[in-house]
């Protein structure tokens, strides 16, 4: 609406303004101390890596929409802006032998966990050269390499392969952490509440983490779930939860820190909910937004968008010029640029590979 407010069709029942979301501490550890970021100790080299990396995902990304839009990239296309400092103040804080595994929703993950940002191009192109070797597109980079298992569709469905991996590691014997990240619509999924019941009674090392981004498709938050604050949910299954802000890469790193170190002592699960919010619609054949939001909602929410606010702390803090942002920005555009000639020159996979890496009984050579 012109005065900026939420029309009421776009509320159940709370009425609030949508982003004003609370966030909550967990139960079991008493009040949540909002950290002061304008005082963490992160350096200037940390700043500018934490700079540069999320302006990587966030014109990765408009590359990835190019491709779709010229018909270079087929299937699903979800993209991550606005959400860039979750999954980045989130990784910057775990081991390498942590296995981390997402949703369709997986460009970032894969960039930050260090996935070569042509190989997942092509693969969002379906060429040969792909993560995947072209075969699994946008929503299945994967990356054994870098501990990152998937990119998955079945909304809600990997967070059981989550568990599998945390009692993997545990049965193995290593301190590994698993990283389990999901949106606010799987967190609907009834398969989720079987792994928590198991994750929480074998003590399994795996941090369960809702990017509620207050956006299932075009259902708002408060249409799908009947408790909004979705964190609460651990509460039947005896594990620590809370909600944080995830605009803010600092505010998520050093939470993540915290958590993360719990985790990995106590080889107990946590529930955690980072609030973040989605800029693009649900997916790049998502045209009509005005079926669920508001053109004002979203400038409010861009008023936080995670690079502004590091953009912002780092000028206020002296880190860093307008000059040396200008910089990165040019060079991360033409690293991306590079990257979209060099996935678009990857030949097609050969058709053979059709066969390859799945299980099937209808083998040319059988017949079929
Ligand atoms: C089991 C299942 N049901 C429905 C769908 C269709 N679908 C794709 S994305 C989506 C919404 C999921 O929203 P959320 O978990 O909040 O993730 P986000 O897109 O916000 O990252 C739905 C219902 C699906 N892929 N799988």
């Amino acid at each position: 609406m012109a005065d900026g407010t939420i029309p009421a069709q776009y509320h159940r029942r709370h009425g609030a303004n949508p982003q004003e979301y609370a966030l909550s501490t967990s139960s079991n550890t008493g009040k949540r101390a909002a950290p002061d970021s304008s005082d963490l100790p992160e350096s200037p080299a940390l700043l500018e890596h934490f700079y540069r990396e999320m302006l990587r995902i966030r014109v990765f990304e408009r590359f990835s929409e190019q491709a779709y839009r010229a018909g270079l990239a087929g299937g699903y296309l979800h993209v991550y802006s606005g959400m860039e400092a979750t999954a980045i103040g989130w990784l910057s804080c775990i081991e390498k032998h942590d296995p981390v595994i997402t949703a369709y929703r997986d460009h970032g993950h894969a960039l930050y966990l260090g996935c070569d940002a042509t190989a997942c191009m092509a693969e969002i192109m379906g060429r040969s050269g792909g993560l995947s070797r072209g075969k699994g597109g946008s929503m299945h980079l994967y990356s054994a390499e870098h501990n990152f298992y998937g990119g998955w569709g079945i909304v809600g469905g990997h967070t059981a392969l989550g568990v599998g991996l945390a009692f993997g590691t545990k049965y193995q014997g290593s301190d590994a952490v698993t990283h389990c990240f999901f949106g606010d619509g799987a967190a609907n999924a009834g398969v989720l509440f079987e792994v928590m019941n198991m994750a929480s009674l074998w003590d399994l090392p795996v941090i369960f983490i809702i990017e509620n981004n207050e956006f299932a498709m075009g259902t708002r938050l408060e249409y799908h779930a009947a408790e909004t604050e979705l964190h609460k949910r651990a509460e039947g299954f005896g594990m620590e939860h809370e909600r944080i802000d995830g605009m803010d890469v600092l505010e998520v790193r050093q939470h993540a820190r915290r958590i993360i170190d719990r985790v990995r002592k106590t080889s107990r699960p946590y529930f955690l909910e980072i609030m973040n919010y989605r800029f693009a619609g649900h997916g790049a054949a998502d045209n009509d937004q005005s079926l669920y939001r508001t053109p004002e909602e979203l400038e409010r929410a861009k008023k936080r968008d995670p690079i502004l606010l590091l953009e912002n702390h780092m000028r206020k803090n002296n880190v860093m010029t307008d000059e040396k942002m200008e910089a990165i920005q040019a060079e991360v555009e033409e690293e991306m640029e590079k990257v979209y000639a060099d996935a678009a020159a990857s030949p097609k996979p050969d058709p053979e590979e059709v066969y390859t890496d799945v299980y099937t009984d209808m083998l040319p050579e059988k017949g079929h």
